[in-house]
């Protein structure tokens, strides 16, 4: 967040509930302080239990409608990689489609071959709410994907493991 980062998602696969919980909790404080939006993935509950600013569900995880039941805070992301998935998304109360993998990427084992930028095109066209983009995005590419109608780009390879401020800031300064 010293880096400039408006939106972070917490994303974890391994732990246990309880200790998703207490990491959630910290980050909530942290990003407060920072001026930052806080996602939740996967755990409605969890989110809603440390006020998170929103929650981000996969296709295969609990449906929206559901999901809407247990957090009632303001934003609710879905995955999607097709303009039908998109559209669902967005009929079904989504207030922003996380899309990709836009490109392929060694990060998540199960996320399938890149959709590429034309793809990205078709879903814009045929989606209203705001899309962001993940999968592969590098300072190399991120304007490519702008250009091809995301409205901001999420990434982890591009700076997890780095200098996270200088990549961080190279990648704002591609994008601008
Ligand atoms: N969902 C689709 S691709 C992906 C997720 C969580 C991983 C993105 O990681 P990277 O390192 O930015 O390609
Ligand atoms: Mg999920």
């Amino acid at each position: 967040m010293e880096a400039g980062i408006k939106i972070i998602q917490y994303r974890e696969k391994n732990l246990p509930e309880h200790q998703i919980l207490k990491t959630a909790k910290k980050l909530k404080t942290l990003t407060k302080k920072h001026n930052a939006l806080l996602i939740i993935n996967d755990h409605p509950k969890i989110a809603e239990q440390i006020g998170a600013d929103g929650i981000h569900i996969g296709q295969t995880d609990t449906g929206i409608k559901e999901a809407k039941k247990i957090f009632k805070g303001p934003i609710i992301g879905i995955s999607a990689k097709t303009i039908n998935e998109a559209k669902q998304a967005e009929a079904d109360g989504a207030t922003y489609l996380g899309i990709g993998p836009i490109f392929n990427t060694k990060t998540k084992s199960d996320a399938g071959k890149g959709i590429g930028l034309k793809t990205l095109k078709q879903i814009k066209q045929n989606t209203t709410i705001p899309i962001v983009a993940i999968g592969g995005i590098t300072k190399t590419n991120a304007k490519k994907v702008l250009n091809a109608g995301a409205d901001s780009i999420a990434v982890i390879s591009a700076i997890i493991g780095k200098d996270i401020k200088k990549e961080t800031h190279e990648l704002q300064a591609v994008i601008q």
